[in-house]
């Protein structure tokens, strides 16, 4: 019976065969002990010299950390286990005697084991970290799903921005300039008014020459778009569905969790309605808490907003931006043009901001301002003022970044390791 070890409960007392890998083993002389991964979890299997063939006992004996093999095995119940099963070995073949395995276990730099990406992702660690990305995922497109928001596929080369022209990835798409995306969402509003409620979750792109812990060159992001919808509602599809990841993980990752020694009660308390304060707000905390020099119109620093998110327990909505120092799209705010009715959601912890939000602009005169006043091409942009000449209507959407709401969930210091091969300023490799 090939098994993996993750279903090994359902075989104790069966002999099975395994496919997986050697990560390590002791030895006293009469018992081998091996430390075996298959990538759904780690058992040890156990054999005993006068009990096995010793022909077998020799092989076991030559393999190398990171050898391949199929092992064969009574499964056993054993409570000092971490997995609460052992396996007692009756056979073994190697697949493959590998090489002098380059991490070893001992300290590492952050440089040798990113050079070693491809290799590192094998380890427990980084192993739980992109299994809590895979279920992140997995429910936020579970709730969006089962809320009846369709999926939309936005393309990745563009002609033109969606988030300013400072940080475009450019390339020639034949004779043409080409852009890789930094967002959907423009994409997203033309498939709103076909669909009404619709995502999408793909890598975007920015050439942004930040060497911070928040921010990589090739990011995914989830990007719901919702017709008829204002900023208040749209702030509410995003508190519960960050409620339900964050709750979803606990139910699921437990071991995960564990394993990266995360603060579970903290992550218990993920639960909407999310606190919210104005820009206006946000501004005064900062006065009284240590930045009496802040000046309005400022956009916040990652110390600003770790500030404004330690008063908190849960993530906040930083709402009401100055309209100077957000994206064109943004709407006004009816009774105070100077400010947008958008959203920032900041995680706590000091994980900074996860979503950026907002409600569009829906008056075709106020976007054609706009273009002249951001000195956009009405060309490139012909498609999107369309929408708001073919039955414009009141809607909102959001982007959600998911290395950081990982980093934040996970309890990481930075964004490098929630994402299996990550893209940075200094780094293409592997
Ligand atoms: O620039 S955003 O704030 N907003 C947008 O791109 C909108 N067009 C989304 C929308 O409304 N459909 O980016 C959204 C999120 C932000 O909150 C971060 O969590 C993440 O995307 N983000 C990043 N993550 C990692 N690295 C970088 N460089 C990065 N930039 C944004």
């Amino acid at each position: 019976m090939q098994a993996t070890i993750r279903d090994l409960s359902q075989y104790v007392g069966q002999e099975v065969r395994l496919g997986a890998w050697m990560y390590n083993k002791r030895s006293s002389g009469k018992i081998q002990f091996l430390q075996l991964r298959d990538g759904t979890g780690t058992i040890q299997g156990v054999l005993v010299k006068n009990q096995v063939d010793p022909a077998i006992w020799e092989e076991a004996q030559k393999l190398t950390q990171e050898s391949s093999l199929y092992v064969w095995g009574t499964v056993r119940e054993d409570e000092r286990a971490p997995s609460g099963y052992e396996m007692d070995v009756t056979k073994i073949e190697t697949i493959q005697l590998a090489e002098e395995y380059p991490i070893a276990n001992k300290e590492h730099g952050t440089d040798f084991l990113m050079d070693h990406r491809h290799l590192w992702i094998r380890s427990s660690r980084q192993n739980a970290i992109l299994k809590i990305r895979a279920e992140i995922v997995r429910s936020i497109r579970g709730y969006l799903d089962q809320n009846n928001f369709t999926l939309v596929d936005p393309p990745i080369l563009t002609p033109s921005s969606a988030e300013g022209t400072t940080n475009l990835f450019h390339t020639k798409y034949f004779d043409e300039d080409a852009y890789l995306t930094q967002s959907g969402q423009l994409y997203m509003e033309a498939a709103a008014m076909a669909f009404n409620k619709v995502y999408s979750f793909g890598p975007t792109f920015r050439a942004e020459k930040s060497k911070t812990r928040r921010h990589l060159i090739e990011f995914w992001m989830i990007e719901p778009e919702m017709a008829f919808v204002d900023q208040e509602e749209n702030m509410k599809v995003q508190e519960e569905m960050v409620s339900y990841a964050v709750q979803q993980v606990l139910a699921n990752c437990a071991s995960e969790l564990k394993l990266l020694g995360r603060d579970t009660k903290a992550l218990e308390k993920i639960q909407a309605p999310f606190p919210r304060i104005s820009y206006d707000e946000a501004v005064e905390l900062l006065h009284r808490e240590g930045f009496p020099e802040f000046q309005w119109g400022e956009d916040f620093g990652a110390p600003h907003e770790t500030k404004i998110a330690e008063s908190f327990d849960k993530p906040v909505f930083i709402t009401n931006y100055p309209t100077g120092i957000k994206a064109f799209y943004m709407k006004p705010d009816p009774n105070r043009p100077e400010v947008v009715l958008c959203s920032d959601m900041i995680a706590p912890e000091g994980y900074g901001e996860i979503i950026g939000g907002s409600q569009r602009i829906d008056d075709p005169e106020l976007l054609a301002e706009r273009f002249k006043e951001y000195d956009l091409s009405d060309e490139a942009y012909r498609w999107y003022l369309d929408l708001r000449k073919y039955g414009s209507v009141p809607h909102s959407g959001f982007g959600l970044g998911l290395e950081r709401t990982v980093a934040w969930i996970c309890g990481l210091e930075h964004v490098r390791e929630t994402i299996p091969f990550p893209r940075m300023l200094n780094r293409l490799y592997p």
